[in-house]
């Protein structure tokens, strides 16, 4: 059996310039393994804590060297000697270790890192690759590769535009397989980009490779992405549908949401008309994340008894990938399906556990990146060997969100009749 025999860690940087940790963890068969830890911009407030200096002096406070003294100091020590195949009891390891609810003594971040590294480390140990470690540690489902959720079009936190939903997405969920997936997005993706070029309108991306304009409305945004996708052949509705991620907190001002776009402000009851009536004019729609504030429950209820027969509704800052939270949303009925982010909660096992507690109640699983990401492609991995259906993690451009679409084809091509969760 394998087991640690060292961890550590370095200040690395992600998408926006940010330093995050790189952890890594080396096994006694020789295997050094690591992982990067993403980071958001609307942060739920229930979110795990992610450790930072505050030194004003070093990365304007964004820095991480606190966290990686945990990781050399308190961690290793913790972690040494354990078998590496345990994923459970590496990450009850850490939690106990850290001691607090929501991983603030030793930082959500550096805690991920280990717990993400070590997985890679024992997936190196036996000789597998990731994705068939994790279907090895959620019991074996059958396989399937995620429907992708490719945020084309970048507004709220993500962008420096005027447009209030912070994500446009084009999910082919009616094509045949993954890489008919990822062509359509792409070429999609294109079109849009001509579209906007000939109307005089900014190609500038935003935090997640979306294109990121100043646009009149909202509606604006998702009569773009219509036009793009008939223009470039793809059948609207048939094999490609839209997604939206309000992220509503954001623009939830005073108790009312506020459209700055359109300078307009609503009632909790208006707004939720108001996304009844636009999911009836663009029937294409098929899920909207976030769409009430991540505190307002009553709100959530409603939104869920208007809409949640006729369509997808994901909780992301509402659920904080969090059993306890996800037990009360389900009981209470909340929404309907349930966005997953490793850093939320901070281990690969409460992830895990999230997903089964989600998958066993019914609710749609979406594996997501961070809009503060990395190379690192863990979540790939973690979509296909959880066989969560969905995945999110950015338009067809920057490095950071291809990464994750690059790493699927490459498991699409391995596995031997592999099964995309679309068609
Ligand atoms: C979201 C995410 C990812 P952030 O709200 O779903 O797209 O954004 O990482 O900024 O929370
Ligand atoms: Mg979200």
């Amino acid at each position: 059996m394998s087991r640690i025999v060292d961890v550590n860690g370095i200040e690395a940087f992600d998408s926006r310039g940010n330093p995050t940790i790189l952890a890594a963890v080396t096994t006694s068969d020789g295997h050094k393994s690591s992982a990067l830890v993403p980071s958001g911009a609307s942060v739920g407030s229930l979110e795990a804590v992610e450790m930072r200096d505050g030194d004003a002096g070093r990365f304007q406070g964004r820095g991480v060297r606190k966290a990686l003294q945990g990781i050399t100091q308190e961690i290793k020590g913790a972690l040494v000697g354990k078998s590496v195949e345990d994923q459970a009891e590496i990450d009850k390891t850490l939690c106990d270790l850290d001691g607090t609810p929501n991983k603030a003594r030793l930082g959500a971040n550096a805690i991920l890192g280990v717990s993400l590294a070590n997985a890679h480390a024992a997936a190196a140990s036996k000789g597998l690759s990731l994705y068939r470690h994790i279907n090895d540690l959620v019991g074996n489902p059958p396989m399937t590769l995620p429907v992708p959720m490719l945020n084309v079009l970048n507004g709220g936190a993500h962008a420096n535009n005027n447009v209030d939903i912070q994500e446009f997405m084009v999910v082919p969920s009616g094509v045949e397989d993954f890489s008919t997936a990822v062509q359509a997005a792409a070429e999609i993706f294109y079109t849009l980009k001509q579209n906007l070029a000939s109307k005089g309108i900014s190609t500038a991306v935003g935090d997640e490779g979306g294109f990121a304009p100043d646009l009149s409305s909202d509606i604006e945004a998702i009569e773009l992405l219509i036009t793009a996708i008939e223009r470039s052949g793809w059948q609207l509705g048939e094999k490609i549908n839209l997604a939206l991620d309000c992220a509503a907190t954001e623009f939830f001002v005073d108790g009312h949401y506020r459209l700055e776009s359109q300078n307009r402000t609503l009632t909790r009851e208006e707004w939720i008309d108001e996304m009844e009536e636009i999911s009836s004019q663009f029937p294409a729609i098929t899920s909207i994340e976030d769409g009430i504030h991540e505190s307002d429950y009553e709100g959530w209820k409603k939104l869920n008894q208007a809409l949640g027969s006729k369509m997808q509704l994901v909780g992301d800052d509402l659920f904080v990938t969090n059993p306890g939270l996800l037990n009360r949303g389900i009981a209470d009925g909340w929404a309907n399906a349930i966005l997953i982010k490793l850093n939320q909660i901070g281990t690969l096992s409460e992830t895990l556990e999230v997903i089964q507690i989600a998958q066993s109640h019914g609710l749609g699983t979406v594996i997501s990146h961070r809009s503060g990401d990395t190379e690192d492609t863990t979540i790939a991995d973690l979509a296909v060997g959880t066989s969560a259906g969905q995945i999110k993690t950015g338009s067809m451009s920057r490095s950071e969100r291809v990464a994750k679409y690059n790493r699927l084809l490459q498991i699409n091509q391995e596995l031997e009749n592999p099964v995309y969760a679309g068609s």
